[in-house]
């Protein structure tokens, strides 16, 4: 208790009652993601969903978030990525209101013994949420800070007790064409699907996220909940995710399969690898909304975004121009 307490920042002469219970729900809470715990139906400890307009409660400020500012709320929520919604950056805030997510519903399949649907409500609640502050680097060579809410990918991976076969996880995302007018478009396979190794899902650094700026993500972020990939491309962050597949094999993913020469399996953050279409070696930081994102600071890109000291064991003997 008292580690946890410290790791939380807190001094004990600042503890008042409502911290030792709002810790002592974070502990318990944390104790069940760690599978030390049963989760009891009905618990009331761990996250949940607030109401309509709400913010999180209970969420702790991860301590090695990065020390900058974060971008504005109107830069995150309005110049984004999600091809279901249309190509364009400004699509996505336009349309994604069209997308349901209430009731939502994960499905967990392939090499898991805990194979199965779980609600939203069942996914989040034996968890701690943290607010962690990353760098968000895209493969077109743009970055943002952003304040993600969530917790460890693999705190939830865990519970569904991968087989010793499950060697990848790949996370296929919503795809109604009802809900989302890009899907009538063959840009890319649908729906969309992303990958990663065992090992890279369980890092952790790999946040399963629910939140933006203390509050739900945004549909045009990946409501209800998405993953958080941060030393990798953006495009291996899928958002909107209704199932979950471990894996022998490789999975496939829509952007490699797409343009197999552009977009590879690994997609980790690599100046020294250029894109065949331009430079990695540095990345514009978005500076503003709309066109102002496109008049903004360049900085040197920072190998696996800066993560490398956490994540480059995980590629030890691979050779990461080949595996790109
Ligand atoms: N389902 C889905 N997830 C997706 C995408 C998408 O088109 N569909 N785009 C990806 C890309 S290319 C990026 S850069 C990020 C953008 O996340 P953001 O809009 O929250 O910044 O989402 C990724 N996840
Ligand atoms: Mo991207």
């Amino acid at each position: 208790m008292k580690r946890l307490i410290m790791k939380n920042r807190i001094k004990p002469s600042e503890i008042t009652p409502e911290d030792v219970f709002m810790n002592r729900r974070r502990i318990i809470a944390g104790a069940v993601a760690m599978g030390l715990l049963p989760s009891i139906a009905g618990d009331a400890f761990g996250a949940v969903m607030p109401p309509a307009g709400g913010e999180f409660e209970d969420v702790s400020k991860w301590p090695k978030s990065l020390d900058a500012e974060p971008h504005s709320w109107d830069i995150i929520t309005t110049y984004n990525n999600f091809y279901e919604f249309g190509t364009g950056k400004s699509d996505p805030a336009r349309y994604a209101h069209m997308m349901k997510t209430d009731p939502w519903s994960v499905e967990v399949t392939g090499e898991a013994n805990k194979r199965g649907r779980y609600t939203l409500e069942d996914i989040l609640k034996p968890h701690a949420l943290e607010e962690r502050i990353y760098r968000f680097r895209c493969v077109e060579a743009w970055s943002m800070i952003v304040p993600w809410v969530g917790f460890p990918l693999g705190d939830l991976l865990k519970r569904f007790e991968p087989t010793s076969r499950a060697k990848y996880v790949q996370f296929f995302t919503l795809n109604e064409p009802d809900q989302m007018p890009g899907v009538r478009y063959p840009v890319l396979k649908w729906p969309y699907r992303e990958g990663l190794t065992i090992e890279e899902a369980m890092h952790p650094l790999a946040l399963l996220t629910v939140g933006v700026y203390g509050k739900p993500l945004p549909n045009q972020n990946g409501a209800p909940l998405r993953v958080i990939v941060p030393w990798k491309y953006g495009f291996k962050s899928a958002k909107s995710i209704v199932r979950i597949h471990f894996t022998e094999q490789q999975p496939e993913t829509s952007w490699n399969m797409a343009a197999p020469h552009e977009y590879g399996f690994y997609s980790n953050v690599n100046p020294n690898v250029d894109h065949p279409r331009w430079s990695q070696a540095s990345e514009r930081v978005l500076g503003g909304s709309g066109l102002r994102a496109l008049i903004s600071a360049r900085q040197p890109t920072l190998m696996f975004n800066g993560y490398a000291e956490e994540v480059a064991s995980l590629y030890t003997g691979l050779d990461l121009a080949k595996n790109y």
